[in-house]
């Protein structure tokens, strides 16, 4: 197995309001990439945070009447308390308010404007930016409503008009394109890959990346009045936690580029063209791979605060736990799809695939190893062609969860994973492990053992998914942490004999449909 170093991110959040479930959903599936990629035996560097500039924090913080500095202290703490509150195993948050962060982003700045085209121009800008999307659009993909102009996200437009300095866009359409070109896998889904294509295709403008109407960003290096396109300085903060501009210390040396971008579907231009092109301007190496994850909607509707059925993700996880919140949203939704949220799917999923499946399995395998094996891992007889069929479906399954997992395909690991699961409940009913106890205890033992040393084998690849529960099962079973690796899952009978186990505990209780 490889131990190439593995550098994965999700989007910076805006903090100009509190967390919802979309980013606890981003934030979910990145940390299950990462927590594979270290199952694997790589060594991984996993960043997340928020991305504090731009008009839409200045419009907000005026409309709270607080100042700007105050509104993005209070919401990243909140962004950095539910990366706690869902288990996330990130090594670093970046602030793009931070010290650090502008020395990385008037670096890069520096090296796109010294580039040997001349990225960086003065110009005037004359067009329409949506402060909600902190973009600019062109006249012809806006649409028109009661004199009113709308982008393409439903957010209004508005006229701007002031001299800007601008990136030369335009110069990138080809080197781009061969950069798609070579890099088939370079956007994710594929459908996604196709969209940016024909947009690039269709010819690219230069882009505005400094605004002059208000000073809340990171000042333009040697101009005045100037700070930064939110973007700009958002995009870098893939570079700068890494400790950008310091291109020879060991984070960058060992993470530059990253391995994964993971963002939601409306900020994939961003990332899969401006990005790379800013990159490409400084002489950096471009990242490998921007997964585009699908928007989440609540019981079928768009969510909204005058729906007023914005979900709360700490409630979510005080109501329901951690690792519940957590498996919902990455069996539930095709990732790279859109998905739905209900209180009551959740709780069918949940139900169904972890108390029902994983942890019925674990439960009633542990207890008659604690009440007839004396509370210690069973000797292992001769394999029957059941066992031998359950021990290679379980095989098979961690080979097609790895598969999935390669092109971040989450539903379809735990899927496998699930189905195997099943797979072995029937095995355990079919076998009557509790009727050999009299007529045949050497075959119990057998029986007991493959079932919980197939619970070892699934709980290990969990680990990415419901990390804590799963290292409880893991617990129960007395297996090393230093033997918690896909390596160890992939090999079969290697629970200890004779290794005494903990009286066992229900680890997946069985949720309540909530009332409300
Ligand atoms: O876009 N369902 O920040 P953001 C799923 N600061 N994902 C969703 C979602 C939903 N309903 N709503 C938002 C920004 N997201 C920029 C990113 S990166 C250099 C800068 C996703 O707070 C969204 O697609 O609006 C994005 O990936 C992330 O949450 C942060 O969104």
């Amino acid at each position: 197995m490889t131990s190439k170093p593995f550098y994965v991110t999700t989007a910076i959040s805006y903090p100009n309001g509190a967390p919802h479930i979309g980013h606890a959903y981003e934030m979910i599936a990145t940390d299950a990439v990462a927590r594979w990629k270290r199952l694997e035996g790589r060594e991984v560097y996993f960043l997340t945070g928020t991305d504090e500039h731009g008009i839409k924090m200045v419009q907000t913080a005026a409309k709270e009447g607080i100042p700007v500095r105050e509104l993005a202290d209070r919401n990243a703490g909140a962004f950095k308390k539910l990366a706690a509150a869902l288990n996330l195993s990130n090594d670093d948050f970046i602030r793009t308010t931070e010290h650090r962060h502008h020395e990385a982003s008037q670096a890069i700045w520096k090296k796109m404007a010294d580039s040997s085209n001349g990225d960086i121009f003065q110009s005037t800008y004359k067009g329409w930016y949506s402060v909600r999307d902190e973009a600019y659009f062109d006249e012809s993909e806006l649409t028109e409503k009661d004199g009113k102009r709308f982008a393409p996200s439903g957010a209004e437009v508005e006229w701007v008009e002031e001299p800007t300095y601008f990136f030369r866009l335009s110069a990138y359409q080809q080197k781009l394109l061969d950069l798609y070109e070579a890099n088939p896998d370079f956007i994710a889904p594929k459908e996604r890959r196709n969209e940016i294509i024909s947009f690039v295709k269709s010819g690219l403008q230069d882009l505005s990346i400094s605004r002059t109407t208000f000073d809340w960003g990171i000042p333009v290096p040697g101009a005045e009045g100037h700070v930064m396109y939110v973007w700009v300085d958002a995009l870098t903060n893939y570079i700068t936690g890494l400790g950008y501009p310091d291109e020879d210390n060991e984070l960058f040396k060992k993470f530059w580029p990253a391995d994964l971008h993971v963002i939601g579907k409306d900020i994939i231009r961003f990332h899969t063209v401006y990005w790379p092109a800013f990159l490409m301007s400084a002489g950096l190496d471009v990242q490998h791979r921007v997964f585009a994850h699908g928007f989440l909607t609540v019981d079928g509707q768009k969510m909204s605060k005058s729906l007023g059925n914005v979900i709360d993700p700490f409630a979510l996880v005080e109501t329901f736990g951690q690792d519940a919140v957590r498996y919902f949203f990455l069996r539930e939704v095709s990732f790279g799809s859109d998905g739905d949220y209900s209180h009551e799917k959740l709780v069918n999923r949940v139900n169904a695939d972890l108390a029902n499946n994983l942890g019925n399995l674990a439960q009633r395998s542990l207890s008659m190893i604690n009440k007839n094996c004396g509370g210690r891992v069973p000797e292992l007889g001769e394999l029957t062609d059941a066992d031998k069929a359950i021990i290679a479906e379980v095989t098979e399954a961690i080979a097609v969860a790895q598969k999935a997992m390669d092109q971040q395909l989450v539903h379809e690991a735990t899927g496998a994973i699930i189905g195997a699961l099943s797979s072995a409940n029937n095995y355990f009913a079919a076998q009557e492990p509790w009727a050999l106890k009299k007529t045949d205890p050497v075959r119990m033992a057998t029986v007991l053992y493959v079932t919980a040393d197939t619970v070892r084998r699934m709980a290990i690849p969990m680990l990415a998914f419901v990390p804590a529960s799963a290292a409880r099962l893991l617990d129960q079973l007395d297996v090393p942490v230093g033997e918690r690796t896909l390596d160890a899952a992939v090999k079969a009978n290697s629970l200890l004999t004779n290794s005494e186990l903990p009286a066992p505990q229900g680890v997946f209780a069985r949720l309540e449909k909530p009332t409300e």
